[in-house]
């Protein structure tokens, strides 16, 4: 096997599956079928979140607007961006108010820039945009010496799937590329009655099951393997103490399958586990301190009517 050839997928594939504890990167969930089971997860009544945060965009983007510590004109850049739905409900209200600003959504595809670009000025057509195709860096760094202050938003939770180390680390990066007094706006989930993030995550229609599940027919398809999926299940676990969703592929049986792409076997034991995703819920007391670590103070937190989830207000020190 030649690895200089190799996907970034197949490397990391290769080397997750022949760790000691075998893992599958989360951020591989998101080809163009796992991105539509994640909005088919969106939907799902227990998966609690995506309500939430529109709960939150709707009734409260006055507040929001209300607490930025800098006037008009500014720009909102959005991190991953995804259909722009709950941005919408924020950008409108902006408007209402009489807030002037530009739009700037970043991300890696063209794809979804323009769709959303579509979405966004067909409902809003007197919204400023400037969308940026490229790594959230790359863009960051081009912007740095504007003089107009940023509101930056990163939306829908996403902090939650890094391990805290990488969490600190993007959000490091975030603020190396921001100017003192730019402000961001993040989703994140809250700690709560362990049973209701139990069934956000371990749905009865067997949504979240076939999103996992998706890992395997990627590997089947993108790597050339011979992966039975009849004998892999799913499990979910919260742990209420830690506040973490770990969610895994369990083999039923001892077996084997072979890729050709990667030219080499793996092997299960019965019963053994792939972790395919971390999904981290935050005390408010977890929040202020990964603020502090990163170089961000907490200016306020904006949370939905059952304080499940907080669009956390930070400005950079
Ligand atoms: C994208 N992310 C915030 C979701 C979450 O809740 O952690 C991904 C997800 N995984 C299973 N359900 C949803």
């Amino acid at each position: 096997m030649n690895t200089s050839t190799l996907t970034p997928f197949a490397e990391d594939i290769l080397e997750g599956l022949k760790a000691e504890e075998k893992y599958i990167p989360s951020k591989y969930f998101y080809d163009d079928n796992g991105s539509r089971i994640f909005m088919q997860i969106m939907k799902m009544p227990e998966y609690y979140p995506t309500g939430c945060e529109f709960e939150i965009l709707t009734g409260q983007s006055g507040n929001i607007l209300d607490s930025l510590q800098f006037k008009s004109p500014f720009n909102i850049v959005e991190f991953g961006s995804g259909d722009g739905m709950k941005t919408r409900q924020m950008l409108k209200a902006f408007l209402d108010k009489g807030a002037d600003f530009t739009y700037i959504p970043i991300d890696i595809s063209q794809e979804a820039l323009d769709a959303l670009e579509k979405n966004i000025t067909s409902v809003l057509p007197e919204v400023k945009m400037n969308p940026k195709t490229g790594d959230y860096f790359e863009v960051l760094e081009n912007m740095q010496d504007t003089k107009t202050p940023n509101l930056f938003l990163f939306m829908g939770g996403n902090i939650g799937n890094y391990l805290h180390d990488e969490a600190a680390e993007l959000l490091k990066k975030f603020n190396a590329g921001m100017k003192k007094g730019d402000m961001l706006l993040m989703g994140m989930d809250l700690q709560k009655n362990p049973r209701i993030v139990q069934k956000a995550y371990d749905d009865p229609h067997g949504i979240t099951k076939a999103f996992n599940m998706n890992l395997l027919k990627r590997i089947n398809t993108e790597l050339d393997a011979d992966i039975n999926l009849d004998q892999f299940d799913f499990y979910s676990f919260y742990n209420p103490e830690n506040g973490e969703v770990h969610t895994y592929l369990i083999s039923l049986k001892k077996q084997r399958f072979y890729s050709k792409v990667l030219d080499s076997e793996f092997t299960f034991d019965k019963d053994e586990m792939i972790w395919t995703e971390l999904s981290k819920k935050f005390s408010l007391q977890e929040i202020s301190g990964l603020a502090k670590e990163t170089g961000f103070e907490v200016v306020k937190n904006f949370m939905d009517c059952r304080h499940y989830f907080t669009d956390t207000l930070w400005i950079k020190k």
